[in-house]
């Protein structure tokens, strides 16, 4: 049996997220947005990008949800991004609209898959999502964290001139301004990088990882980043339907992991076949905590302004 990846939202992080699926032949793809034509013709230009590329997949575009049914795996980019200027707090009220909607149909049509977010703002809609769905938590992920940490790789790497094949990172929180790097769990070939670099450099680094989104919406004045997150949501598809028992930062609904309860934050999990097989509690100093606290505030904020 050939894997079944259906992607809600045929946009710039859909599509792209498609690419890597075929790419990778992952599975066979679906890919569904609301705007007639969009989707069916992505699909065929991705489905005739196969001879040459050498995959062989089914590859649909379509606007019925009739056509996801069963999938293994539903990746939901369905929403708005943020504009120059905009928080992705600020994409609450339009963006919850719109995954209330995707996720009954989702669900309805996909009983047994796991379902990944990737709307934002990402641990809000996360949450929305698990609540409207009534999903175990194993089977509702958000992606964040990936893309987080990827940033903060890149950042390090070209700081130290290094593969960033060499280099782990690690930040953890929520996907806001406020989300926390760990510069003692991020290391160069295992060394971490607060033996290699300055305190002044560190924080240069995580400030623009914090900032990482927000450079990339300016330099590009409308739409948002999509190479990079679609990658690492596809990262988590592989470890999934690959059941790689890979340990990845994600977004989780949380019952007291971490000192918090009923919120869907970024922790390091352990993705299998079965979605998120474990949580992994890793030690933080107080200050680590405080930095936890405050970015599940933020998150909270934004959580408010749910009509659940
Ligand atoms: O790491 C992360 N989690 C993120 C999240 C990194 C980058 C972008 N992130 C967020 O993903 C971003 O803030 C947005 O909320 C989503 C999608 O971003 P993208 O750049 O792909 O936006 P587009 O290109 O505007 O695509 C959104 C598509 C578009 O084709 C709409 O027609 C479609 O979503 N859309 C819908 N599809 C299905 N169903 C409904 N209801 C719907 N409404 C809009």
């Amino acid at each position: 049996m050939r894997n079944k990846i259906t992607i809600v939202g045929a946009g710039f992080v859909g599509a792209t997220a498609a690419h890597w699926c075929a790419a990778k032949e992952l599975g066979d793809v679906v890919l569904f947005d609301i705007v007639d034509g969009m989707p069916q013709g992505k699909a065929l230009d991705l489905l005739q990008a196969g001879p040459v590329e050498g995959y062989d997949l089914h590859i649909l575009g379509t606007n019925d949800y009739k056509d996801t049914a069963n999938s293994d795996i539903v990746v939901v980019t369905a929403g708005l991004p943020r504009k120059p200027g905009m928080t992705r707090e600020d994409l609450v009220n339009v963006n919850a609209k719109i995954i209330r909607g995707v996720i009954e149909n989702v669900v309805a049509h996909s009983p047994k898959a796991i379902v990944i977010l990737v709307t934002n703002p990402l641990d809000t809609m996360t949450y929305l999502a698990k609540k409207v769905s009534g999903l175990p938590r194993e089977r509702i992920i958000g992606q964040a964290g990936i893309l987080d940490s990827a940033r903060m790789r890149a950042f390090i790497s070209m700081e130290l001139d290094v593969s960033v094949e060499n280099i782990h990172a690690f930040v953890l929180g929520g996907h806001g301004d406020e989300m926390v790097p760990l510069a003692r769990y991020s290391t160069v070939a295992g060394i971490p990088i607060t033996e290699l670099l300055s305190p002044e450099r560190i924080e240069a680094i995580m400030d623009r990882t914090r900032k990482g989104g927000g450079e990339i919406v300016s330099l590009l004045k409308q739409g948002s980043a999509f190479f990079a997150p679609s990658a690492a949501t596809m990262q988590m598809v592989e470890a999934i339907l690959k059941d790689r028992k890979m340990i990845l930062p994600c977004s989780v609904y949380l019952e007291g992991e971490y000192g918090l309860d009923d919120i869907c934050f970024g922790v390091p999990v352990k993705l299998g076949r079965q979605g998120v097989e474990q949580i992994i509690q890793i030690e933080l100093t107080d200050d680590e905590q405080a930095a936890m606290n405050k970015s599940a505030a933020l998150i909270r904020s934004s959580m408010a302004a749910l009509e659940l």
